[in-house]
């Protein structure tokens, strides 16, 4: 065993996105892509400031959602650890962890840091995507500054120091040497079991699966199912086949794990008819997002945040009250109405979840939302699919209402915030560019113009100043507001690996409660028109209609 020092050549393109750095398997699987960018980020952690501390004979947590490479990426990255200085690595068995695990087991072990293996909804297998992301000691997503700056790294990496060490045992619990570094093999669930057990009522939820309250969660072959099945199967009691797709597997099964009512149809189907369970649920690759439903009735994301905010205090984690919350700035403005209701900060930030860290660090808010299916708390620094699913539980048990009487009750007093995301997927780069360009350009000319029976009172490049530490972001999605508060929104996706993706967001607020029950794709008919008409998606692109409507 001997600690190697090998040249090696910068790649381009190097840059995290919204969520960590994405690429094609056949892309991370290049003699030394991952490696370099690893060496980049242990470099800048080296690296003394204000930023990052040093890394030397610091613990770091190391698991994956379980996707194709992750094994061996695992164990390309206990070895540039060993070299770099790692004193010690947690690593999930298997080199399994879900994102919220991850974030979970760094905050209760008071790790310096760790890495995440995952491409999260991005599909898997060899001919999908693998990402990696590393979360700061508070457990969230590294900041901008960070990521800038192992990008940076990445231009000029010139060496990686590796050790020559045989593979470790991904699969024996407890401990194993690598050079001077500990690796402590942990169960990926029980510090995030812990964590669950101190906010819900746990007794409750046992008490509904005994008296025969029926349950649908689907894994979607992902990472979420050995956390799911511990904790509803296992502590609560849920009979077995609760959880369904419940193995994590390389290539997902085949499935596309990015739960919404397209890529979960067989869900849907089964949360429809007669013999439907209560509750339905799905996670996604890394089990950080969750998408609920009740019998016949799909739960917009934008929505649950609303009703989690208006009924934080049934549920024991929460019953002090909310300090505060936060939604990115596509998502729906549901939930802003609820914080001005109970008199309660609401901030908006650019869309990804590192944007919350600092909000959540200062004690600002306790609940974040994202409309892509992403709810948490200040419990972690992520967000958290199982979370909010036992979250939608011990609302319906604290309540005794169905997932669609709540929704609507909420609708009725709150109004209701028509919302739908179109993804145009698979667009030219400088197309996709060339839209987002021309639209800016338009943007100074069209606060006062009238579209139908609407006008805009404020066009503009979302821009966001961090109240805690000030940073300024820049061009996070355009967006046109209406008098009538409805917003259309664009913006291009920063997880995707092939070409771009535009995202168009479209939100109109419907306070009459005879109006509230038209299908959604109707009831944002006219704003989808505008949306055309401002920026002529069809004619750029040349596709008819969106890829996927959520
Ligand atoms: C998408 C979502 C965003 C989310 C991000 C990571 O980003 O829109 O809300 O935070 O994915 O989620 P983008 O840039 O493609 O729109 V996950 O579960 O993929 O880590
Ligand atoms: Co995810």
């Amino acid at each position: 065993m001997a600690i190697q020092t090998i040249p090696t050549q910068p790649f381009a393109g190097q840059r995290p996105g919204t969520s960590g750095l994405r690429k094609k398997v056949a892309v991370f699987t290049q003699p030394r892509y991952l490696e370099n960018f690893v060496q980049a980020l242990f470099d800048v952690l080296h690296a003394s400031g204000s930023e990052a501390q040093a890394l030397n004979g610091q613990t770091l947590v190391l698991g994956g959602d379980g996707r194709f490479y992750n094994r061996t990426a695992a164990q390309i990255i206990l070895k540039l650890a060993a070299a770099n200085g790692v004193a010690r690595v947690l690593l999930g068995r298997g080199g399994i962890l879900s994102t919220p695990a991850v974030s979970a087991v760094i905050r209760r072990r008071q790790a310096f840091g760790g890495i995440v293996l995952s491409a999260s909804h991005n599909p898997g297998g060899p001919e999908g995507d693998f990402g990696i992301k590393y979360n700061a000691g508070n457990g969230g997503p590294a900041k901008e500054t960070l990521t800038e700056a192992v990008y940076a790294r990445t231009q000029v990496v010139r060496e990686l120091r590796i050790s020559d060490a045989p593979d470790i045992d991904l699969d024996r619990l407890g401990l194993q040497q690598l050079e001077h570094m500990q690796v402590d093999v942990i169960d990926p669930v029980t510090d995030y079991a812990a964590v669950m057990r101190e906010l819900f009522d746990f007794e409750l939820l046992r008490g509904m699966f005994q008296r025969g309250f029926r349950v649908r969660v689907d894994a979607m072959n992902a990472v979420g199912g050995p956390y799911a099945r511990a904790i509803l199967e296992g502590e609560l009691g849920a009979p077995t086949g609760t959880v369904v797709h419940a193995e994590p597997l390389e290539d997902f099964g085949g499935l596309h794990p990015d739960p919404n009512p397209v890529n979960a149809e067989d869900l849907i189907n089964h949360m429809q008819g007669l013999d439907a369970p209560d509750f339905g649920a799905a996670m996604d690759g890394d089990a950080d997002r969750n998408m609920v439903l009740g019998r016949n009735f799909v739960v917009t994301p934008s929505d649950s945040l609303a009703l989690m905010t208006a009924h934080a205090r049934l549920i024991p984690g929460y019953q002090g009250g909310l300090l505060g919350v936060a939604r990115s700035m596509p998502t729906s403005a549901a939930v802003d109405r609820v914080a001005r209701a109970l008199d309660l900060p609401c901030f908006e930030t650019p869309t990804g979840w590192k944007f919350f860290g600092n909000l959540l660090d200062a004690g600002c808010v306790s609940l974040c939302g994202e409309e892509s299916y992403g709810t948490g708390s200040s419990h972690v620094r992520e967000k958290d699919g199982l979370w909010a699913i036992l979250f939608w539980l011990n609302l319906q048990g604290a309540t005794g209402q169905s997932v669609e009487t709540l929704v609507r009750e909420h609708w009725r007093v709150h109004g209701r915030n028509y919302y739908t995301r179109h993804d145009y997927e698979g667009i030219a780069v400088d197309a996709a560019n060339a839209l987002m360009t021309d639209v800016r350009a338009e943007l100074p000319a069209l606060p006062g113009r009238r579209f139908g029976s609407r006008q805009v009172v404020l066009a503009d490049d979302f821009s966001y100043t961090d109240p805690v530490d000030g940073s300024v972001s820049g061009q996070q999605g355009i967006r046109l507001m209406f008098d009538d508060g409805a917003r259309v929104i664009f913006r291009l996706s920063g997880t995707g690996t092939e070409g771009a993706t535009l995202r168009l967001y479209l939100e109109r607020y419907e306070a009459d409660v005879a109006q509230q029950d038209q299908p959604v794709q109707q009831a944002l008919a006219e704003l989808a028109a505008l949306a055309e008409q401002v920026a002529g998606i069809r004619g750029r692109t040349g596709m008819t209609g969106p890829t996927v409507a959520t």
